[in-house]
This record gives C-alpha cells, sequence and structure tokens, in this order.
C-alpha cells in the first residue's frame, strides 16, 4: 500500500469515470515510482486503462541539446519498458499547460496523477493544468524519502534543524516498493488516443557526436550500474574521499537522480543493506537524504530560492553592508563561460563542468563563491551561477542547484562568520584553504586532461 502522506490532492474532484492519466516529469523512471504505483491502483480500483503521458517543453529552463539528449534516451528507455506492461506511454511536446489539458480532455480521461516538484514552473504548469480539467488532479512525492510536505510545514533554518524531523519518520517512509503489474485493462483499439504521436529526438536535431556527453550513459538500467559500482568501489571511503575533487570519490548518482532515473529511496535501502563501515554510510545518506530533502525544502517554502531576496537577513544585511567594497576582479559572461579568469583552480573547475556536464560537489562551493568575488553585485553573481549552473550541469535546474548557490554567496543554511571584504560574514573560501584540502593541482591537469 502507499503511505497516504505521499499523496496531495490538488483540487477537490471526485473521480466520475474514465482513464487514468500520470503525467510524468520529475520521476522519469518505471521501477520504484509511488506516483505510477498510485496511478495504477487507481485504474485497478476503477477497473480502467492506464496511459503515462511525457510532455516535452521548449528551453527548459535554460537546458540544451545536451541535457535533452540525456533525459530523451530516459524517457525512450521509460516507453519501451511501460509497453511490455500493456501502459502506453504518450509523448507531448510544447506548452504542457496546453498540452495536457488538451490531451486528458481529448481522452477523456478521469483522473490525473503527476509527480510533486518545488519548482516555481511546475507549480505554475499545474495550476494553469487544474484550471482547465474538470477531473481529480493529485501529486505524489516519490522523489523524497520524506514527501517534502510531511517532513516539514515551513522553511527550516539549516540541516540540522530538519534533521531530527527526517530521522523521526524515516522508517515510517523507508518502506520497500511493490512492482509494477502488468496492466489488464487496456484501451480499445482504434480509439482517439491510440494515435499517441510518436516523438524521438529528430526534431532536436541531436547529432551523435557533440551533442551527448561520452561521461553518463542515461536510462534507468544504467543508473542501476552506476550505483552498484559506486557501492561496490567507492562507498566505504566516501567520507574520507568524498571533498577531494581530484580523486574519483563521489557517486555521480546526480544526473540520474536529477531526472527521476533512479529513485532516492532505493538508493538509501541499497545502501543500508550493505556491511559498508558505518561512517561512510551515514556520511552518504546523510547527503543524498538530508542535504537533498533540505534542497526541496528550500525551493517549495521559498518562492525567491533563486535570488537575493531569498536569503536569510543576517546575510541580506551583511552583503549590502558590503555593495561598495572594491572587487580585486571583475569578469563578463564570456570570461566566465570560457574560463579565462586569473585563477587556474576556478578555470579548472568550470572547464569540468562544461567538458563532463559534471563539476565535482566540493569545488562547486569554491566556484560560485569566486563568482561572488568577482561580479559588481550580489544580484550579478547569482544570476550569473545559476545561469552557468543550469546551462553546463546535466545535473543543473534541479533544487540542489538554486540551494546549493543560496548555500555559497548567501550563507543559506550556514551561519555568520568573520567579516570580510565583499563577502561581510558570508563564510569565505580561498585557494590557499583548497591547497590544504586536495591536491589542487593535480586536479588542475586532470581537466586539462579531459
Ligand atoms: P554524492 O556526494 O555522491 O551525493 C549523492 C547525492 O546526494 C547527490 O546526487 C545529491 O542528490 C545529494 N547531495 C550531495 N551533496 C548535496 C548537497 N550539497 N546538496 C544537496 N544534495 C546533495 N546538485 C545537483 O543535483 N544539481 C545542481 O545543479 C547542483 N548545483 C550545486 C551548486 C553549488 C554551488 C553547490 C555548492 C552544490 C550544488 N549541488 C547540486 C549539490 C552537490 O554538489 C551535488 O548534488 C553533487 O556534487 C552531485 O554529485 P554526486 O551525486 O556524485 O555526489
Ligand atoms: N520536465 C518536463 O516535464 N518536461 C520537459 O520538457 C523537461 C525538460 C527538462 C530539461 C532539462 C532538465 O534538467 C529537466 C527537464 N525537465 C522537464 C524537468 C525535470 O525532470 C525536473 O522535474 C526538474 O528539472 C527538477 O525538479
Amino acid at each position: 500500500m502507499i503511505n497516504a502522506g505521499r499523496i496531495h490532492s490538488l483540487n477537490q474532484l471526485e473521480y466520475q469515470s474514465g482513464s487514468v492519466v500520470y503525467w510524468m516529469s520529475r520521476d522519469q523512471r518505471v521501477r520504484d515510482n509511488w506516483a505510477l504505483l498510485y496511478a495504477q491502483n487507481q485504474a485497478l480500483k476503477y477497473r480502467v486503462p492506464l496511459k503515462v503521458v511525457f510532455c516535452r517543453a521548449p528551453k527548459f529552463l535554460g537546458a540544451r541539446k545536451q541535457q535533452y539528449a540525456f533525459m530523451m534516451e530516459g524517457l525512450r528507455q521509460v516507453s519501451q519498458d511501460l509497453n511490455l506492461l500493456h501502459i502506453p506511454f504518450h509523448w507531448l511536446k510544447g506548452d504542457p499547460e496546453k498540452e495536457v489539458p488538451e490531451f486528458l480532455n481529448r481522452t477523456r480521461a478521469g483522473l490525473l496523477v503527476t509527480d510533486f516538484d518545488p519548482l516555481k514552473i511546475k507549480k505554475r504548469w499545474k495550476e494553469k493544468v487544474c484550471m482547465n480539467v474538470s477531473i481529480p488532479v493529485a501529486d505524489v512525492d516519490t522523489h523524497n524519502i520524506i514527501p517534502c510536505r510531511i517532513a516539514s510545514d515551513k522553511q527550516e533554518y539549516a540541516a540540522y534543524t530538519l534533521r531530527p524531523k527526517i530521522h523521526r519518520k524515516l522508517y515510517e517512509f523507508l518502506e520497500p516498493f511493490p512492482e509494477l503489474k502488468p496492466h489488464p485493462f487496456s484501451i480499445q483499439t482504434g480509439s482517439a488516443d491510440q494515435t499517441g504521436e510518436k516523438i524521438g529526438t529528430d526534431d532536436l536535431k541531436i547529432k551523435e557526436t557533440g551533442d551527448r556527453t561520452q561521461f553518463f550513459q542515461s536510462g534507468e538500467k544504467h543508473a542501476f550500474s552506476v550505483l552498484e559500482r559506486f557501492i561496490r568501489e567507492k562507498l566505504d571511503h566516501y567520507s574520507r574521499d568524498r571533498n577531494d575533487p581530484a580523486k574519483d570519490g563521489i557517486s555521480g548518482l546526480s544526473p540520474y537522480l536529477h531526472f527521476g532515473q533512479i529513485s532516492a529511496q532505493k538508493i538509501a535501502i541499497e545502501v543500508m543493506e550493505t556491511d559498508v563501515n558505518e561512517v561512510s554510510k551515514e556520511s552518504f545518506l546523510e547527503e543524498l537524504i538530508v542535504r537533498r530533502e533540505l534542497s526541496d525544502n528550500y525551493c517549495y517554502y521559498n518562492n525567491n530560492y533563486d535570488s537575493f531576496e531569498g536569503f536569510p537577513q543576517w546575510a541580506r544585511k551583511t552583503l549590502s553592508a558590503h555593495r561598495r567594497d572594491p572587487r580585486e576582479n571583475i569578469y563578463q559572461w564570456e570570461q566566465f563561460e570560457n574560463a579565462e579568469t586569473h585563477d587556474p583552480l576556478w578555470n579548472a573547475a568550470q572547464m569540468e563542468m562544461v567538458k563532463k556536464g559534471k563539476m565535482h560537489g566540493y569545488i562547486r562551493m569554491y566556484w560560485a563563491k569566486k563568482i561572488l568575488e568577482w561580479t559588481s553585485s550580489v544580484e550579478a553573481a547569482v544570476e550569473t551561477a545559476i545561469a552557468l549552473n543550469d546551462k553546463y550541469e546535466l545535473d543543473g535546474r534541479d533544487p540542489n542547484g538554486y540551494t546549493g548557490i543560496a548555500w555559497a554567496i548567501g550563507g543559506v543554511h550556514d551561519r555568520a562568520w568573520f567579516e570580510r571584504p565583499v563577502f561581510g560574514k558570508v563564510r569565505y573560501m580561498s585557494e590557499r584553504g583548497c591547497r590544504s584540502k586536495f591536491d589542487v593541482d593535480q586536479y588542475i591537469q586532470q581537466i586539462e586532461r579531459l
């Protein structure tokens, strides 16, 4: 059975008749997907067909071909796996606010299920869809282990205020996933939506060469092989190596988690079952569960998650007091994008993101903080960091990114430190500090060799 805490009605309408549709968006997977499981259990209850629909929006938050190519490859595998279970997968293309209601009304659907997402753009999409359909709509939080709305009913101050709330409810929600069943009620042949227009990636003009990252292979099956390799080869020394960009010590799971190709809950269950040393397990689960759910909490409860206004009062005050401090260097967009600053470490981080599509987690903190140091205003820094992050990161356009940037530049979920120019009391990071933590020259050489 599905824990009712995961299901959230978006309108007060009752089911009358018609098929059940799961509008897949954030959680692009067949296995371990509570939204899909809930949609099937409603379709079985009403003895009606179950359909899955995905609407490809143009230019989603600055996404480029690489990210679309990765996503579409994963969705192609999803559509194949669903067809094996007699669950048709429909591609829509265009503005979801228009295309989704049109699909539901045309096919006379009776119930819409979608997946929880704290981003403003998704809240807007769902509001508009609800205004244009007259059927019950529910969203299911299948991205978080503890559903975001259940973990906390307000914006949390820091990890230490959310952690106890998470740990108190973890065992209630950390349940194993039931299997999805082959669906017994299928649509009559020739009915209105049999067409289910097939959209490949041809209209995105994705070239096999430059437009696909060769560092990450997309899809649910590959996501599991990345997890298995992480558990087998890296988890044991994760707490020792996770902050060393010169080592390959982190999981590499974020692109798969971002596109929902693997469930964080499944990862947590698999990791907990291993007999790896407790310190590394705890350190990984802290990132996977507490830090990640803290990002959803920040974006869900703070509409200014992507701007200076979202920062805590103390940070806005101290950063404003230092607005007029002279900046030693000021760089323009092209100099950042092309990694042409005076700092070889920063340039290497930027090049890692551009070449691999994924910058090492530790260096993202340094990378963002230097953008604050080398732009003319805090607002320009936030805008530049978000734009670069969402343009080049495979795992970009994600609550973790907006929150990570707000942490680095605006002290969100952090505390005040000793005051200094430009940063005020926001935590500072220096190249010297990095040199005391890891082999900076080795990292730079590795990136140059990419
Ligand atoms: P691992 O260390 O193996 O972590 C496993 C998972 O735990 C990650 O996939 C992620 O889901 C979660 N996690 C780890 N660290 C964090 C964190 N600090 N905050 C929230 N969740 C975390 N993450 C993104 O997914 N997309 C982004 O666009 C993004 N931008 C960031 C920008 C800045 C300035 C900062 C400081 C952090 C950003 N992060 C972002 C968070 C973190 O750096 C990445 O999630 C992590 O590096 C992904 O690599 P991994 O899965 O190999 O990491
Ligand atoms: N979700 C959609 O429903 N439709 C899209 O066309 C779409 C494109 C897209 C491109 C890049 C990317 O990183 C994410 C994209 N997503 C899309 C949303 C994604 O699945 C996540 O829901 C959010 O980015 C994070 O919450």
